[in-house]
């Protein structure tokens, strides 16, 4: 079987083009008319498709390569399904008759004549394309439309590109709508208003100006300095934020994206320029069904509180208890429909794994008790949990990932420490904050609690003592059990659970001897986490409570 070369067909007047994508590899089979590169200029960018089909033997192009018509893109092992002379190269060269027309040239203001009342827009010459899909439309009835502003985007199986306006004023009818087909001439919309329209003889040129595929459409008069800075950088992508144009993308991932139904335009791009490429349209589909991100139209529909629904779930069951016995029906207070708002948010979204593990807290306790009883007269009580903040701070300090907070694809590492402790109320659970816990010794930390915990009893708390936790301790140890599984508060990225000490037999490597045993319950985030690491920080944590000498070390 013949190798055939494979070359750039004519791309109009684009001359030296740069090939940022490279979309088949040595040893793919491709069709005849298959993309096999995607090349870009300052304007537009392109597929450059296979005038043969077969095996891909060799790629003589890499990325950064600037090619022009006539370059050997790759080898081939023709299959024999070599496209006629006819049809393969008319249709390589589809887009580069495209390309030629959009040179932003010749317009200038002085081209321009005032007129008022209904201006009809047409699509312009947009080369050899018949029956191009609208896919897009930047504009609404009541826009006001400037000059050259992009009204749609059309697209074919090779190349999109953005048809701007030829006149400017207010949108009265738009006469396409999403998937008609259009060819040259058709009527696109209708303008209103004290409006400079192109001249007739410069419509045909400058209107024809469509920018291909995703650079934001360039306005004739400031094309010339615009050149200059998009030959060395052009627009990063920045997902999320609203742009004029499309997303930065090839026409064949952007119909890939369509496919999945991937909102591009929240995809970030890590090709070159922030261009997105078909692997960051797979990487964001991954995360969405992983439950890792959330599209946007998914956050909108996002429960409040919720039946489940937008989950997918099946309804909640609804049942008739009073057909079983007596019932009393009483509303929940407004702490507890807003914790529970948050608990059912922070269960639902974050990958939460709890470790348990004990601390010996013998010694501790024994000191404990002591200093309480040399503060009697102090008024102020020293509990477990002022060790456990102090100790905390201290393994914060040494994992500081557990001291972060998750930021879209960032971690916000925060260098204060404030730990919130949970307390429970008459009106539900609330969470006092002791800030820079790092700063403030044991008794300081025993006596804001005490404070704090009878203001969140009262109903009296205020927001900022609510707010600005890095790390939370709920503590069950006045109460009892054993261990238990706390909720994440978000955006913490880990809680610390605690029960009540017990006295236990621990083997000293001799014999069994009685200590007292602190049950510890961590849960973390594991999109932030690693288990190792909840590991050491549980074990660490044990080792400072054994013995709070450590922390000096
Ligand atoms: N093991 C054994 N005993 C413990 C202990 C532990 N881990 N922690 C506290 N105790 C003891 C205290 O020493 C105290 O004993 P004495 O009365 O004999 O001195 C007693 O239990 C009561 O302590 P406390 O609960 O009043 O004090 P605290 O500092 O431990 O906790 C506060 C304060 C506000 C956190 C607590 O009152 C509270 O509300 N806890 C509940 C938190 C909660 O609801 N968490 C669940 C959240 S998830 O739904």
């Amino acid at each position: 079987m013949a190798l055939v070369e494979v070359k750039v067909p004519d791309i109009g007047d684009f001359d030296e083009v740069a090939v940022i994508e490279l979309l088949v590899k040595v040893g793919d089979t491709v069709k005849a008319e298959q993309s096999l590169i995607t090349v870009e200029s300052d304007k537009a960018s392109m597929e450059i498709p296979s005038s043969t089909a077969g095996v891909v033997k060799e790629l003589r192009v890499k990325l950064g390569d600037k090619v022009k018509q006539g370059s050997v893109v790759l080898m081939v092992e023709a299959s024999g399904d070599v496209a006629s002379p006819s049809s393969a190269p008319a249709a390589a060269a589809a887009p580069a008759a495209t390309l030629a027309v959009t040179a932003p040239v010749t317009v200038s203001a002085a081209a321009s004549t005032a007129v008022s009342g209904p201006v009809q827009v047409h699509v312009p010459d947009i080369g050899d394309f018949k029956d191009v899909a609208v896919i897009e439309i930047f504009v609404k009835p009541g826009d006001v439309i400037k000059m050259e502003q992009s009204l749609i985007t059309v697209e074919s199986d090779k190349a999109a590109m953005e048809i701007p306006s030829s006149a400017a004023g207010v949108l009265k009818e738009l006469k396409v709508k999403i998937g008609d087909k259009i060819n040259i001439g058709d009527l696109l919309a209708i303008l209103e208003g004290s409006v400079a329209a192109v001249a007739p003889v410069a419509t045909t040129v400058a209107s024809a100006a469509p920018v291909i595929s995703s650079l934001p459409a360039t306005s004739p008069a400031s094309a010339v300095a615009q050149v200059a800075q998009r030959a060395t950088a052009a627009p990063a992508h920045n997902p999320g934020s609203p742009t004029l144009g499309l997303p930065h993308a090839s026409p064949s991932v952007r119909k890939f994206a369509r496919e999945l139904g991937v909102p591009l335009e929240e995809v970030k791009g890590n090709g070159p320029k922030g261009r997105i490429t078909q692997d960051d349209v797979q990487a964001f589909t991954k995360a969405v069904m992983a439950g890792a991100t959330q599209t946007k139209a998914q956050a909108a529909k996002a429960p409040a509180g919720g039946d489940g629904a937008a989950l997918g779930l099946i309804p909640w069951p609804k049942v008739d208890f009073a057909k079983f016995g007596p019932i009393e029906r009483k509303e929940m207070g407004r702490i507890k429909k807003i914790s529970g708002a948050n608990l059912l948010r922070n269960a639902i979204m974050i990958p939460a794994v709890t470790n348990h593990d004990d601390a010996d807290i013998t010694e501790l306790e024994a000191f404990r008790v002591s200093t309480n009883k040399e503060n009697e007269k102090s008024g102020v009580k020293v509990t477990m949990l002022a060790f456990l903040i102090k100790a905390c701070v201290a393994a914060l300090k040494k994992y500081p990932e557990f001291n972060s907070s998750l930021d879209g694809d960032a971690l916000v590492y925060k260098n204060y420490w404030h730990i919130g402790f949970a307390a429970d109320t008459p009106n539900g659970l609330m969470v006092p904050v002791i800030k820079d816990a790092d700063k403030k010794g044991i008794l300081q930390i025993s006596q804001e609690m005490g404070e704090l915990a009878k203001k969140a009893r009262d109903g009296k708390l205020s927001p900022a003592e609510m707010t600005g936790a890095t790390f939370t301790i709920s503590s069950l140890g006045g109460i009892g059990g054993k261990y238990f599984t706390p909720i994440i508060n978000a955006p913490e990225v880990a809680i610390l659970g605690v029960c009540k000490s017990t006295h236990e037999p621990v083997w000293d490597g001799k014999q069994f001897v009685p200590r007292l045993m602190l049950p510890l319950s961590l849960t973390w985030d594991h999109r932030v986490i690693d288990g190792a690491a909840a590991a050491r920080f549980n074990a660490y944590l044990g080792q400072i409570l054994g013995d709070f000498r450590r922390v000096l070390l």
